[in-house]
């Protein structure tokens, strides 16, 4: 059986290197600072780590490594923004507190299967 009993250790759905930069917070506008992370999603929520040491699939795990930040999906939006970069294969998630986030990959498979992954999660979290 598993060593978490109670049920509350939030299932890890997906995690990989992609490129990031704020682009607003709480609706106000940022200068952009695109940064490789290391992006896991985890339950209801995707962190970010900057650390190169936090790439692996425990990183989020309490303990193990400190994220450099957490976003919220509930409520959260996604969108392709070719729109919004000289690069492509980018895509904007917007939470409920108008953070503004572009991920963005040179693999287009792997991009899509980012959106895809936590476009699921959403919509899991707008029906509950
Ligand atoms: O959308 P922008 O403002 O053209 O984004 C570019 C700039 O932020 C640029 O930095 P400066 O603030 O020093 O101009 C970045 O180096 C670029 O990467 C940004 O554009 P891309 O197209 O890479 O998202």
């Amino acid at each position: 059986s598993s060593p978490d009993t109670e049920g509350v250790t939030p299932e890890l759905e997906k995690a990989g290197l992609l490129n990031k930069t704020k682009i607003a917070e709480g609706g106000r506008k940022l200068r952009k600072n695109w940064n490789l992370s290391w992006v896991v999603l985890v339950g209801n929520s995707l962190v970010f780590f900057k650390d190169p040491k936090s790439q692996n699939p425990d990183s989020w795990k309490p303990g193990n490594s400190r994220p450099e930040s957490s976003v919220d999906l509930r409520g959260a939006q996604l969108q392709w923004a070719n729109d919004l970069s000289s690069r492509k294969n980018v895509f904007k998630l917007r939470t409920v507190t108008g953070n503004e986030f572009l991920l963005q990959s040179e693999t287009e498979s792997l991009i899509r299967e980012w959106y895809r992954t936590i476009q699921n999660v959403i919509d899991r979290l707008d029906k509950e």
